[in-house]
């Protein structure tokens, strides 16, 4: 009771900040419709790179690096057509060189990902808060770029494998780079940088064999996490369905650490950085994100590009909890500590801007892989806290980037040049320095070049908060970060059943590859958490503990945050879904044109899968031919958010002979996909276990009487996409898959 009472305080504080629930055009809800109408727009960023962009115009001829003209690029030079080859041969030297060196250090964590471009714009000024001048004028659009990742996985890993996922997005501001370098959670592993490396050790493939690939599952990850009960709360949250998104616009992000915002008064406050993404928070199932693994490794990027190409631009809002400066120890977990969350329901999320994602990038190299994100990014109105994970990143970003992009002008690289005035100092040389700076000075201070550059004035340059310290230097964890479990709890509390079911799959699914000391360990640190969840685990994997718990400290009462669970998302739009179309010969061509119809106009996509590539010749004997986008081997069911049977005997009689279309229809009904048929398609049905004859058909799956399709039906089934998948299935279905 006296939580809720603190916490409701924070509420009205946050409040008298200026900023309320209001301020976001309509609180609560996401209010920014995609917009279809400035795709591929040229933004200043992306304007500002054009004389860095080769293009290969016509009439062009190969030359070498240094411009000679290359007559013949298929034989190196030799001595007789038989050889031996010349060293003499320069062109053949540069060539392989060249290659020889391409690679670059991949990212020590976060190496695969993807990016694009796009723009941020607040919705109201938020002078009163802060005095960061991209968060001022409603009408600027201020040019971003995002990159999405997973953690563990090495660049070539798949997308869809069980992790965390980075959310870094670099603002180029008017005042220098601002970067939120966050991630699809909320909270974080550990308390302390200085146990990242032994986090990131243990995650990564093993050092004797380098196995497993992008996989958490295994012993020392396990052995290690473990013995960090202040990973608890995020172990929870990596074995939920946030390990899994759906795709990357899916995905909530977070800044994580609490931050602080400084107005122009110097007046203080802290803040949370949220992402909240128009599409709502949906994941796959853990058998589509396994399947994904081997049929589509580039799942998440492939839809990041294709959405953007198609005009079907990712969109988040920027939501902001604020945290008055004398409220800072009102909680009953310290706000510097990046394992606990602040629940939505006690500190609102105001909406105070939008992020549209609009342009994919014309060098993956260039500018995705070498885009270089630093939590050290900040600009004027915006400040760290000492939050001790925040603090040695603001260290290793910049560090990391000296050896990854091969010295300590990284800056210079086109995707990482501030849209302002930069470089203006007095650094010189290293390797890879573009800039060549004129003139006979290089320090500061100079009076032989009139002192310049010069010094800003104070209200002009950048001024850290004045925070006044008065401590002991120590080398210690603080009390109030000893809290490991009441978070983790809320967590468990406030998801729904199907939630907490996946949770318990997820850890067996982990444990199973780990050996039976850390399966026990594992079962006693979920126990601390909640009894039947450590049950759960233990039956499956085969554990038996006495009762004792890990930790002996009692677990506080919590009331569940509504808003921890995906149950709760927006379901209102089917932008970005497809519907596979299960079509052969004798297929009813006017319903699947009638369907494609009403899908497109609904917002989503369908793609027509048949037996094999090319054409489907439709029942109608007037009927166009139908161009097939993929067959049911090559286009599997995990591909697509949604199945559509439609009518034609011919085409159902054939489908069902079928192992792989009927195998189609009943992993897309194992994975709780709506599945739509008409006319004979339901015959199809019983392959899920439902013919007529029973009551009512399944739920998500939504049928049509005869081959002629109804708008009721198409807007039925507009309705079950929207639903994204129907997990009160999960208990009830025998269907093999
Ligand atoms: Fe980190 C990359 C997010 C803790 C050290 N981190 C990196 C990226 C993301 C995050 C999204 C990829 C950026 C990109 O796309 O290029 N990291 C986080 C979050 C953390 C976090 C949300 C905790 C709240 N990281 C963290 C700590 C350290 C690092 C405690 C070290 C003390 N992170 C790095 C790094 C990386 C990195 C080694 C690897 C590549 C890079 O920086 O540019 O410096």
């Amino acid at each position: 009771m006296e939580r809720w009472t603190i916490y409701l305080g924070a509420v009205i504080l946050c409040a008298s900040a200026g900023l309320t629930a209001s301020d976001g055009p309509q609180s609560g809800q996401p209010n920014c419709a995609p917009t279809v109408d400035s795709a591929c727009e040229i933004n200043e960023k992306v304007a500002s790179m054009e004389s860095f962009r080769a293009r290969t115009e016509d009439g062009d001829i190969l030359t070498t690096n240094q411009g000679l003209k290359i007559s013949d690029d298929s034989n190196s030079l030799k001595a007789g057509v038989r050889g031996s080859t010349l060293l003499e041969d320069f062109i053949l030297r540069e060539k392989i060189t060249h290659f020889d060196h391409e690679r670059i250090p991949e990212r020590v964590v976060h190496a695969r990902g993807a990016g694009a471009y796009g723009f941020f714009q607040v919705y109201n000024s938020l002078a009163n808060i802060t005095k960061a001048k991209f968060l001022q004028d409603p009408k600027k659009k201020t040019p971003v770029f995002v990159r999405f990742s997973t953690v563990g996985g090495f660049r070539g890993s798949a997308d869809t494998v069980r992790d965390v996922r980075g959310f870094a997005t670099k603002f180029y501001t008017e005042d220098g780079n601002f970067d939120i370098v966050g991630n699809n959670m909320p909270i974080f592993f550990i308390q302390d940088a200085i146990k990242f490396p032994d986090l990131i050790h243990s995650v990564k493939p093993e050092p004797h064999n380098e196995i497993p690939q992008a996989q958490s599952g295994h012993d020392n990850f396990y052995d290690f996490i473990t013995q960090q009960p202040e990973a608890a709360h995020m172990l929870m949250w990596v074995n939920s369905d946030r390990g899994i998104p759906r795709s990357y616009a899916n995905m909530e992000g977070f800044g994580i650490h609490t931050f602080r915002l400084i107005n122009e008064q110097g007046v203080s406050r802290f803040v949370k950085f949220h992402w909240k993404p128009y599409l709502g928070v949906h994941s796959l199932t853990a058998d589509d994100a396994g399947k994904l693994v081997g049929k589509d490794p580039d799942f998440h990027r492939r839809q990041l590009w294709e959405s953007i190409a198609s005009g079907a631009f990712p969109e988040w809002e920027l939501g902001l909890q604020i945290v008055e400066a004398e409220d800072e120890f009102k909680f009953d977990f310290d706000i510097l500590d990046p394992t606990k969350l602040i629940p939505e329901e006690l500190v609102p999320v105001i909406r105070v801007g939008r992020l549209v994602l609009n342009r994919n990038p014309d060098n993956y190299f260039a500018e995705t892989e070498q885009v270089a994100f630093c939590i050290a990014n900040i600009v004027p109105g915006i400040d760290f806290s000492d939050d001790p994970l925040m603090q040695g990143r603001i260290f290793s970003y910049l560090d990391t980037q000296i050896t990854r992009l091969g010295g300590p002008n990284f800056q210079e690289i086109p995707i990482n040049r501030p849209v302002c005035p930069f470089l203006k100092n007095n650094q010189r040389d290293g390797l890879h320095r573009d800039t060549i700076n004129v003139g006979q000075t290089n320090y500061h201070k100079n009076t032989l070049n009139a002192g310049l550059p010069k010094e800003a004035t104070p209200a002009a340059g950048f001024q850290g908060f004045p925070e006044r310290i008065a401590a002991n230097i120590v080398r210690a964890r603080s009390p109030s970060f000893d809290d490991h479990f009441s978070q983790a709890i809320l967590f468990w509390t406030s998801l729904s059943s199907w939630e907490q079911d996946h949770l318990v799959d997820s850890f067996t699914g982990e444990m199973a590859h780990c050996q039976p000391a850390i399966r026990e360990r594992l079962v006693r640190l979920l126990l601390n958490i909640n009894e039947s969840l450590s049950n759960r685990v233990a039956l499956n994997v085969g554990v038996k503990i006495d009762p004792m718990p890990y930790h002996t400290a009692p677990p506080k009462p919590v009331t569940p945050s509504p808003a921890l669970s995906q149950r709760n998302q927006s379901k209102d739009t089917i932008l970005t879904r497809v519907v596979a179309v299960l079509v052969a010969d004798g297929v009813n061509g006017q319903a699947v044109a009638q369907f494609k119809n009403a899908i497109i106009a609904a917002g989503g996509n369908v793609s027509i899968i048949a037996p094999r590539f090319g054409t489907v010749t439709p029942a109608e004997a007037d009927g166009a031919l139908i161009p097939v986008n993929g067959t049911f081997g090559t286009f599997p069911s995990v591909l697509f958010d949604a199945v559509f049977i439609p009518g034609g005997a011919s085409s159902v009689a054939l489908l069902g002979k079928i192992g792989a279309a009927v195998h189609y229809v009943q992993e897309a009904f194992v994975n709780l996909k709506p599945i739509a048929a008409a006319g004979e398609g339901v015959e199809l049905l019983k392959q899920v276990g439902w013919t007529p004859q029973d009551a009512k058909p399944p739920a998500g799956v939504v049928i049509n009487d005869g081959n002629a399709i109804s708008n009721a039906f198409t807007a039925a089934f507009v309705e079950a996409i929207k639903q994204h998948r129907f997990y009160e299935r999960e208990k009830t279905s025998s269907v093999p898959s």
